[in-house]
């Protein structure tokens, strides 16, 4: 398994200009304004205050970027969907959107983040096409898994197979508050970058 040591903010984009360190592999993180995907990145990296989070949707703007052990990026993307933003800001997201992720050249997984408790909206069907379209490597992540029982998880997972058209095994339930799935998202990452397992390379004590 591997383990993050190691996370730090590198910078801000709006967009696919130059930053120190590009041309690392990056692994990303998209979803609806408010959905965890802050949460996620601050649970994945045992560092609450890596990412700003906020109970109000629309915190994060911009495509926020940070280093994880000095070896590769994980990737804050601004949240879509979020109401009360003007009509020129969503286009200014779109834009910022299709300028990063077309043009990153380095994107090795994107981590879709829905909300377990919701059905899919039709910009979560559009953000999923448009992976799908890109063909990146993808996981469906249903975030907030604490709050609903298992039984009720396993009806909601069925739900977004079926809305999003991905398959069971697409799909991770994760909460940031009890950690729950961090193993597995690890463990995407891992696959994603072709790291090798710690456990199994040997080399220290
Ligand atoms: N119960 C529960 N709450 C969560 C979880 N993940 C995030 N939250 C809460 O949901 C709210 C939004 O979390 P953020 O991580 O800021 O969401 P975001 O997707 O980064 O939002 P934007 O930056 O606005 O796009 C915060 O109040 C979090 O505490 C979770 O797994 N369980
Ligand atoms: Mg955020």
């Amino acid at each position: 398994m591997m383990r993050i040591k190691k996370a730090s903010f590198v910078t801000s984009l709006t967009g696919n200009q130059n930053f120190p360190g590009r041309g690392l592999d990056q692994i990303a993180v998209a979803g609806k304004s408010n959905v965890g995907k802050s949460s996620l990145i601050n649970r994945l990296c045992n560092n609450q205050k890596l990412a700003r989070t906020s109970s109000e949707p629309g915190k994060t703007r911009l495509i926020n970027v940070f280093l994880i052990n000095d070896s590769f990026h994980l990737i804050d993307l601004p949240g879509y969907g979020y109401a009360k933003v003007s009509h020129a800001m969503q286009e200014d997201w779109g834009r910022m959107m299709n300028d990063f992720l077309e043009g990153s050249g380095q994107l090795r997984h994107i981590f879709h983040l829905v909300d377990i408790r919701h059905e899919p909206g039709a910009q979560d069907v559009q953000m999923a096409q448009w992976i799908k379209t890109a063909e990146l490597d993808y996981t469906v992540v249903a975030t907030k898994a604490d709050k609903l029982s298992r039984a009720q998880r396993q009806r909601a997972v069925q739900l977004i197979c079926r809305t999003l058209a991905v398959q069971p095994w697409e799909v991770l339930s994760f909460s940031s508050v009890t950690g729950e799935g961090k193993e597995q998202l690890l463990e995407r990452i891992q696959k994603a970058l072709g790291l090798e397992d710690e456990e199994t390379s040997g080399g220290r004590p």
